[in-house]
Parts: structure tokens; sequence; C-alpha cells
């Protein structure tokens, strides 16, 4: 009889969950003085993106991407590229997964990345459910994440892996304008725009505007603001603006913050949607969540 009630399936019935309750709940979590610049709104943004971030169109197998949370098993959650994510995963898993026990880790995370990205004045993002948890930890995905310390070539080859073309490379890496980098986390240090708690399009119009020199230390390389001493810009970053290709779009999005939300919108929501087959999706609509001053008011 025992044995009978573990296989007996639960009923999926993920239409009728109250996604909007999750939503306010990590808003219930978003913020501590003690952390940063007073929230991990920038660190959960990021989670979503490493989660989605793994996905090779050219790996049928093992596609990666945001379906099956595999930054749960201990190869990925090591990779280099994801050190101090554990802080947005632990956050999550302690405080809102409990309440919240039906929802999948990568529904939860891409759904804490739009939290982030909303809660900070960033555009609303459509978000479907229909994520599952992998349990095989052979499915883990290492190196597949960009290298800050790296040149234009490596930003295409990425960006070109995960299926998105330069106009949605360069509004994409436009996250940068909010967060910051950390010397035990990714080797580097400091924030990219003098407001990282809040989404805008000033990575693009400091980045154009801004005299920037290589910054004199014993760190990685990376570019620091001429002016104020106190803003950074990794390599890859700096690319965008060297390259004849990514320029025009950078000076586009530093122009027009309307269209760089409206081109962040979809390309946001096609980014955590990655290596999750469509069927999974088929009876959800996407939901928009209500920000945290909307359910006040
Ligand atoms: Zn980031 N990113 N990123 N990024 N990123 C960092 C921080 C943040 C790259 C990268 O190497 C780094 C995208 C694209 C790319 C965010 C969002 C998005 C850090 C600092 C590095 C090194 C990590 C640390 O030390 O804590 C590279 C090379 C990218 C592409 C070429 C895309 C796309 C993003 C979202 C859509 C965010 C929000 C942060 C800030 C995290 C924080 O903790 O404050």
């Amino acid at each position: 009889q025992a044995v009978a009630k573990i296989e007996e399936k639960l009923p999926v019935d993920s239409g009728s969950r109250d996604y909007q309750k999750v939503y306010n709940a990590i808003v219930d979590v978003l913020e501590n003085e003690n952390y940063d610049d007073g929230t991990f709104a920038p660190v959960l943004l990021r989670l979503a993106w490493h989660a989605s971030g793994t996905f090779s169109k050219h790996d049928k197998a093992n596609p990666g991407g945001s379906n099956k949370a595999t930054m749960r098993f201990k190869a990925e959650a090591e990779d280099g590229a994801n050190a101090g994510l554990e802080v947005g995963r632990d956050l999550l898993n302690n405080r809102v997964k409990p309440q919240f026990p039906w929802i999948s880790y990568g529904d939860l995370w891409t759904l804490a990345g739009v939290v982030g990205l909303q809660e900070m004045g960033g555009p609303k993002v459509a978000w479907r459910p229909g994520r599952i948890d992998g349990i095989d930890e052979r499915e883990a995905i290492t190196n597949r994440l960009p290298d800050g310390a790296k040149d234009e070539k490596h930003v295409q080859n990425i960006f070109d892996r995960l299926g998105f073309d330069d106009g949605e490379t360069v509004c994409l890496i436009g996250a940068h304008a909010v967060g910051r980098t950390h010397r035990d986390r990714s080797g580097f240090e400091g924030p990219w725009t003098f407001s990282p708690i809040t989404f805008s399009n000033q990575f693009y119009k400091l980045l154009m505007e801004s005299e920037w020199k290589e910054k004199k230390w014993d760190g990685p390389k990376q570019y620091e603001d001429q002016e104020t001493k106190s803003l950074m810009m990794l390599p890859t970053d700096y690319a965008l603006r060297t390259s004849d290709k990514y320029r025009p779009y950078v000076e586009k999005y530093a122009e027009d913050e309307d269209v760089f939300f409206k081109d962040f919108s979809r390309a946001f929501a096609k980014l955590i949607e990655l290596g999750v087959p469509l069927k999974q999706f088929e009876h959800s609509p996407p939901v928009f969540f209500k920000t945290s001053d909307e359910v006040e008011a």
C-alpha cells in the first residue's frame, strides 16, 4: 500500500496555480539592507540568465537552458561562472520554495528573474510556467556561459549558439545597467552605473559617453570611467562599443529607452524559455505580473 501511495501521480494542474502569489512572496524577501545595494533583485536577474544561458542550439541530446534547473547539481553549481548565484538559489530555496512546494525550480528561478527585473523598474515580461525538474546529474552543464574577460568574437559565438541576433545580444547585455561585479565571485569589481538597482538604458549611455581606460590594479583587465573612477565595464561590454557590428545597437538603445524596454522584454522572455520543449508550455498562457506597487495600489 505504501508503494502504491508513492507512485500515485499528483494531478497536474499548473493552470490554476497562482503565480502572482509566488511573485509577491519573492518581493517579500527581496530587500536586505546588509546586502550589496539593499536588494537581491540583481542577483536574481542574473540567476535567471545563467539558468537559461547554458542553452545550445547545437546540442540536441542535452540542450541546456532553463528546463531542468541543472544548476541544482554540483558540477554546474560549482562552475566558476556561477560563483555567487548560491545567494539567489538559497534565498529562494529557504524562504520561497517551502510556501510553494509544487513549483519547479526552473519556473521559480525564471519567475524570480522577472521579479528582479520588474521590481527594479524594468519592463513587464510575458512569463510562462512549464519547466520540469531534472533528476539526472549528468545533465549538468558547465563552460557554456560567457567570459567577461574575452572579446567580440566570443560574445558573437555565445549568443549565436543561444539563437540571438546582434540586436538581441546588445539588448540583453544592457541588463548590466543593474547590479555589480564582486571581487570574490568573478574577480571583477564595481557597478556599471550610478543607479545599480534601477533598470534603465544607462549602461549604453555611459558606455558611449564616458571615457574608459584600463583600470590599473592587480585584478583582471576591466575598464574604468575616467571622470569618477567608480564605474566599470567588462572587456566584453567595451567590445560592444568598439565593434562596428554591435555599436549601432548600443547607440540606438542609448538614444531611446522605450525601444530598449520593449526589445528587452521580448528578448528576455525568449531567453528564459530556451531549451524548454514547446509542448511543456501548451496549456500555459503567458502571465503578466503586477509589480508590488500595482499590488498595493
Ligand atoms: Zn552579466 N555579469 N554577463 N548579464 N550580469 C555579471 C553580473 C551581472 C557577463 C558577465 O561576465 C558578468 C548578461 C550577460 C553577460 C547580469 C545580467 C546579465 C558579472 C559579475 C559578470 C562577470 C558577477 C559577480 O562578480 O557577481 C557576460 C560576459 C555577459 C555576456 C557577454 C545578461 C544577458 C544578463 C541578463 C539578461 C546581472 C543582473 C548582473 C549583476 C549581478 C549582481 O549580483 O549584482
